[in-house]
């Protein structure tokens, strides 16, 4: 008794991609469209690979309001699977749970989209029977534990369950629908089909627990190769065989920029690790960091604001790589100078004092402007970590170069 199926999650079909406008060029499409271009990659692969069924554990829309295209991507999707006989499990999660206004699409009989209690959906393939049960958010917000519901495992059947949520205690991570792996492992099943958390990992092997990962990487923290887990279980034996379908990589490439004298040789050297990149990930958002910076690479870089060494890298890296985009440059200088005094040493020390709420309704005429935030993103305490770090950092260098802050 063999089955095989594809397990993804976390789409986020439509994602705005916020904070990328300044890149030049094919690499803004390439990323805008890259949930989309994903999604195709998955259906193509299973269109090809004809597995008895494709589970998605949630977040297929980005917004709960479901745009009309991402709906008509993902309808055109499933009807391809419905000609080669494929049938799609759908659970919807916290971004797309099922009380948002959208407008909608049928989808073909295929396709079977779980309600807001847990349920069962039965198949059988090749004689055996396969039990997959799941629910979909009813509403944002679900912190109440719902392994509760799922029902015990039937033993002559292959048990399924899905699941789109975090493990209790976990920080990180709002708790949606948490639950403890001794939870998931009491119920007897044979894979837990996991979405929510976008970093891909197996929590347990025998039976399987596995969050695939986000379909595409959305921003710099989603770093990586990103894609979906095509799963044979074998008389009871799981394999599961990871398949990259990002259309992009987000990643970071440091260039030593010791003893550098000239632009030409820090371009020289930037490039080499673009290409390396490139030859390792394939197209990619990339963060330089720019690291082992001394007095004479420091006098160069001194010459020119910021804005326009990150605007030289990206053109030039746009000729020769046109599917790589730099997205942003790091200077990893030494730690902040003891240069006491002035204007700025006083603007620093105030902006030392503030907490995270200080920074917070300091930043909210900018951050909560409607058309600014097409540009900034949300504000979260992670963003504002680093507007802090920038803002010390401009003012130091300020300081060194005696008050001329880019
Ligand atoms: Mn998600």
């Amino acid at each position: 008794m063999t089955i095989r199926f594809i397990h993804a999650a976390d789409l986020h079909l439509g994602s705005p991609f916020k904070g990328f406008a300044g890149l030049p060029g094919k690499i803004s499409e390439t990323v805008r469209e890259s949930t989309f271009t994903a999604f195709r990659n998955l259906i193509d692969y299973a269109a090809g690979a004809r597995p008895d069924f494709l589970l998605i554990a949630g977040d297929i829309y980005d917004g709960e309001d479901r745009s009309l295209r991402a709906q008509e991507q993902f309808r055109q999707g499933m009807e391809t699977l419905s000609e080669v006989g494929v049938p799609v499990f759908v659970s919807h999660g916290n971004h797309d749970h099922l009380s948002g206004s959208w407008v909608r699409f049928s989808l073909p009989e295929n396709v079977h989209v779980f309600g807001p209690e847990v349920e069962t959906a039965e198949l059988t393939v090749r004689g055996t029977n396969v039990r997959i049960h799941g629910f979909s958010y009813p509403e944002r917000h679900v912190t109440e534990p719902v392994i509760g519901h799922y029902p015990q495992a039937d033993s002559d059947a292959v048990e399924i369950g899905m699941l789109h949520g975090s493990i209790r205690g976990d920080e990180a991570h709002d708790v949606y629908a948490p639950f403890t792996k001794d939870e998931l492992l009491g119920k007897g099943y044979d894979y837990w089909a996991l979405g929510h958390i976008h970093k891909r990992q197996v929590l347990h092997k025998q039976p399987p627990i596995v969050y695939p990962g986000s379909l595409q990487g959305l921003h710099r923290k989603e770093s990586g190769v990103k894609g979906f887990y095509d799963v044979t279980i074998r008389q009871g034996t799981p394999s599961l065989e990871f398949i990259p379908a990002g259309a992009l990589v987000f990643g970071e490439a440091e260039v030593d920029c010791s003893g550098i004298r000239h632009a030409d040789e820090w371009l020289d050297r930037c490039m080499d690790q673009i290409r390396a990149f490139r030859e390792a990930n394939g197209p990619g958002l990339i963060d330089l960091l720019l690291f082992g910076i001394d007095e004479q690479s420091e006098a160069m870089f001194s010459d020119a604001p910021e804005s326009e060494w990150l605007e030289f890298i990206r053109e030039a890296a746009s000729n020769d790589f046109p599917d790589i985009g730099v997205h942003r440059m790091t200077w990893e200088r030494e730690a902040a100078p003891s240069v006491p005094g002035g204007l700025m040493r006083d603007v620093l020390d105030e902006i030392g004092s503030w907490d995270m709420d200080g920074w917070k309704s300091r930043l909210s005429d900018l951050y909560g402007h409607r058309q600014a935030y097409k540009f900034t993103g949300r504000l979260d305490e992670e963003s504002i970590r680093e507007i802090r770090k920038e803002a010390e950092r401009l003012l130091t260098d300020g300081l060194m170069k005696g008050g001329r802050a880019e």
